[in-house]
Order: structure tokens, then C-alpha cells, then sequence
């Protein structure tokens, strides 16, 4: 079925007046480019696998906490920028857009809404919370939260340390399709009330009743606290055979399917001592470390990843994940594009 690709003509050979002639009529000639826009047999991604370690982070992150205001930054936020699409690109991958927010004690972070999609998995501190639509979701780490496109979203903090989490957008997809925009909103009343997690979705494999009957809420669930999936890990691990990743996807309750339409989120275990070989596929990835101590082989690169640091992989990359500690398991949080993927007929996974 693979032929190879013939060597097409360039852009020099074709006559100066040609050329000129095209471009005063806004035309460009395909072929010159052919090779480009479609890479024959892979992409060609920009990408780089990359790595961002806390310890570098957080103290850049908490000097932007005396150098700029809350009103003067909206979100106070450092964007893992990937090298592979220029540090002005704020592209993680070249959907993912990634970067650590910092919240301190008695701030807000105003109420607006936006077309792209966001997450936040929540790193360091206590007493933090995000509002989605008037829920009030605390945040502690570990946990994952989401403000599906276009829902308000305000952030606050009650606590008394500064708060730290990842935000994951697909903020570069919104971009490319020249629909990113935002709009600023008063700020929410806000429940004074358990969310979803504590009361409608308290459990896998239970809904509320009514819910089989009526029409399914879209995002019916939008937090999922660390301190259930560390155990339901822990537990899948049990009837999980040594090297095969123990690997949790995030599924919207009501649907069993993925939670955002672009994005998808999971949570894998590596024992101590484990190396898994994470299936390829035709995804981009990023990982962070929730706790442990991770090596990470990225096609041909080799890094080593400790407590809260990320990580990511391009497209179509080979990735194998180890844990360095004999004795302590390894958690990890993946993000990845493969929901998008799937739904535009081009998700693949290959052959080990
Ligand atoms: C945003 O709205 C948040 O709501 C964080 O916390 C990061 C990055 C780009 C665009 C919007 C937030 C963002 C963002």
C-alpha cells in the first residue's frame, strides 16, 4: 500500500514574473509546500520533550507574587512555554497549553468565561478554591478541577500559604481556530454547599436517578478529589500484572466517556522499581508527577522527574516511564489530546 513519495518541484524553478504575478493576486503555487503541510509517513512535530522541574518554578512563581499584583496580572501564571514552538508561542504541545498559577491568601482571581477549555490540578497549599457557575470546588492537592469552555469560573483562596496548581488549557486549538475570547463577569454568588463530588456523583457506577430519564447534564461532575483516586489506584494496582501500566482514565459519570470534549485526563501508578512502556499513539502528552520519583525515556531523551514536575511528549512519541524508588510507588497525571483526536477520525495506536 506505501509507495515513495517523488521529489516535487520548489519555488526557484519557476520564472521570477511567475511568481510576482501569483502573489500580486494573493496565489501560492501547493506543490513547493506539498512535503511540509503532509510529512510522508509521520508528523514532523515541533514539540520538544521538555521538561519543568518545581524546584525551579516555584520560586519564580512566588517572586511574581511581590512583583505583581492580583489585579495587575488577573492570573497569576507561568506558562510552560515548549522551546520547539518559540517561548512566544505559549504552546506546551501543539494543542496543550500548560502553566502554574499562584494564589495567595485573601486574593481573587475575577470571574469571567472563555472558549477554550481549563483544568487545574492542584499542586501545593490548602484553602483554595475555584467557583464554576456559583459550585464552590475546594481545591487540595491532588485534585482535578475543570471549567469546561464558556463556563464562569472565579478563583479565591481562604487559607493561609500560598496555593499553587497546574493549569491545562486547549488554549493553542482555540487559537488556530481564531475562537479564543473571553468575557469579564460580576463576581459569583457562591453555594455554600458540598459540590457534585460530595453529594450527585459520590461514587463510580451510581447517578441520580432522574438523570436516566431526563437530559444528561453536559458537565455533570467537575471535581475529583485526590484522596479517591490515590485508592482507587492503589486498588486497580492489585489485579494490574507487573509492566502493565496501572492507568485510570477521568470519565464524565453520566456518559462513561471523556470529561472535556478536546482534552483527556488520567492518572497512572507505577510501582516501586516498575517500568511500563505507555502504549504509542498518535496523541501528545504531558505528565506530571503527583508524588514519587519518575525517569521518563521520550523517544531520545532521557529525564528524570521529581514531585510536581511536568513533562511532555509530542505526537506519535515512544514513551516508556519508570520508578526510580525501590520502595515508594510513583503517581502520575496525564493530559493528552486524544478526545480531540478521536472525534476528528485521527486517533491511532500502534503496534509495541
Ligand atoms: C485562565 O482563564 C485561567 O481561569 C488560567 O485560572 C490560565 C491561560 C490562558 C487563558 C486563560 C484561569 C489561563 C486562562
Amino acid at each position: 500500500m506505501t509507495a515513495a513519495a517523488p521529489t516535487l518541484g520548489t519555488l526557484e524553478e519557476l520564472p521570477a514574473d511567475y511568481r510576482a504575478a501569483m502573489a500580486r493576486r494573493n496565489l501560492v503555487p501547493l506543490w513547493p509546500s506539498m512535503r511540509a503541510l503532509l510529512p510522508q509517513g509521520a508528523p514532523r512535530p515541533r514539540t520538544e520533550p521538555t521538561l519543568w522541574r518545581y524546584e525551579e518554578v516555584r520560586p519564580l512563581l512566588l517572586r511574581a507574587g511581590e512583583l505583581t499584583p492580583i489585579e495587575k496580572a488577573e492570573r497569576r501564571v507561568l506558562v510552560f512555554a515548549n522551546p520547539g514552538h518559540g517561548l512566544d508561542g505559549l504552546h506546551t504541545t501543539g494543542t496543550i497549553y500548560a502553566g502554574m498559577q499562584l494564589i495567595l491568601p485573601g486574593e481573587t482571581a475575577p470571574n469571567h468565561r472563555h472558549t477554550p477549555s481549563a483544568v487545574r490540578l492542584v499542586v501545593e497549599g490548602e484553602g483554595g478554591f475555584t467557583a464554576v457557575n456559583g459550585e464552590y470546588l475546594p481545591m487540595a492537592p491532588g485534585d482535578l478541577i475543570l471549567t469546561p469552555a464558556l463556563q464562569w469560573h472565579e478563583h479565591g483562596h481562604r487559607g493561609r500559604d500560598p496555593v499553587i496548581w497546574l493549569d491545562i488549557l486547549d488554549l493553542p486549538l482555540l487559537v488556530g481556530m481564531e475562537a479564543s475570547y473571553a468575557r469579564e463577569g460580576e463576581r459569583q454568588t457562591v453555594r455554600n454547599a458540598p459540590d457534585a463530588a460530595a453529594t450527585r456523583y459520590r461514587r463510580a457506577g451510581l447517578v441520580p436517578y432522574a438523570s436516566l430519564a431526563a437530559s444528561r447534564p453536559i458537565y455533570p461532575l467537575l471535581r475529583w478529589p485526590w484522596a479517591e483516586i490515590r485508592p482507587a489506584l492503589e486498588a486497580l494496582a492489585t489485579d494490574t500484572p507487573a509492566g502493565t501500566p496501572v492507568h485510570l482514565a477521568y470519565v464524565n459519570p453520566e456518559t462513561g466517556g471523556e470529561c472535556l470534549p478536546t482534552l483527556g485526563f488520567s492518572a497512572l501508578m507505577l510501582r516501586p522499581g516498575e517500568e511500563v512502556a505507555v502504549p504509542r499513539d498518535s496523541a501528545s502528552a504531558l505528565y506530571h508527577v503527583v508524588d514519587g520519583e519518575a525517569e521518563a525515556e521520550i523517544e531520545e531523551t532521557t529525564l528524570t522527574a521529581s514531585r510536581a514536575d511536568v513533562f511532555v511528549a509530542p505526537v506519535h512519541a515512544r514513551v516508556r516511564l519508570a520508578n526510580r524508588s525501590a520502595r515508594a510507588p510513583l503517581f502520575l497525571f496525564r493530559i493528552d489530546d486524544a478526545p480531540l483526536q478521536r472525534k476528528i477520525g485521527i486517533y491511532e495506536c500502534f503496534p509495541a
